[in-house]
Formats: structure tokens, C-alpha cells, sequence
């Protein structure tokens, strides 16, 4: 998509702190960060929020999980806890349409979140 922010990070035509990638996927810190570990990632091909996601072909979204996981274990906080959230839709807090993880970690985290 020409007007998705993130799809501009993928095609890198705009910066970003990549920690990760893989054939289908990128991961790379979020640009205001909630914890020590606050890495966003999302599947290279476009898809609007978790919902288009789960519908997409091929397993995407088991590989886009999969990357949340190497995320954690690479950032040392799979064996403390992290949190994996979609924000899906403008009243859950989604503000870029663009399918993403945050991946969480580093820090207690509190339920329920707000
Ligand atoms: P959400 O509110 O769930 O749609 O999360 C969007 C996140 O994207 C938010 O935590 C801030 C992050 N973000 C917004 N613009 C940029 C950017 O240009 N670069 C990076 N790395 N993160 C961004």
C-alpha cells in the first residue's frame, strides 16, 4: 500500500531500529516505547488489523507469531514474561492500520492493562 507507514518501514523508505526479519515478517522498536523491551512486528504484506490477518493465506499470522516469539527469546525476556497485544480497531487504541504486534517485556506488567 503507497500510504501505510508501515509499509514504508518494510520497503525501507522510512527509518526504523529492525531487530528482526524473516521472509514474511519485520520487527523493529517502537518509535515511543512502554517498556524496556517494545519491539512492534508485523507481516511485510498489507493487512488492516489482527482480524484480516487471521483470514490471510498460508499460515501468515502463525509466522508473524513465530517472530514475536524469536523477539522475546532474542531480547532475553521470554523467561521473565512478555505480552503480545493487537490493537485492533480505533477503540482498542489501533492507530496504524497496518497489522502489528507490540511485543512487551523488561518490566512488571500490570493486568488489566488500560
Ligand atoms: P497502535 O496504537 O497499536 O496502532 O500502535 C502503533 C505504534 O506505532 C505506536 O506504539 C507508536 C508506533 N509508531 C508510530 N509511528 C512510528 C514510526 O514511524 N516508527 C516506529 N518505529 N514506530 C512508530
Amino acid at each position: 500500500m503507497t500510504d501505510c507507514l508501515f509499509c514504508k518501514i518494510v520497503a525501507r523508505e522510512i527509518p526504523a531500529d529492525i531487530v528482526l526479519e524473516t521472509e514474511r515478517a519485520l520487527a523493529f522498536r517502537d518509535v515511543n516505547p512502554q517498556a524496556p523491551t517494545h519491539v512492534l512486528v508485523v507481516p511485510k504484506s498489507h493487512h488492516a488489523n489482527a482480524a484480516a490477518l487471521a483470514q490471510a493465506d498460508d499460515g501468515l499470522a502463525d509466522d508473524v507469531l513465530k517472530a514475536c516469539h524469536d523477539v522475546a527469546l532474542q531480547e532475553g525476556v521470554s523467561e521473565s514474561g512478555y505480552r503480545v497485544v493487537f490493537n485492533t480497531g480505533v477503540g482498542a487504541g489501533q492507530t496504524v492500520f497496518h497489522v502489528h504486534a507490540h511485543v512487551l517485556g523488561g518490566r512488571g506488567l500490570t493486568w488489566p492493562p488500560g
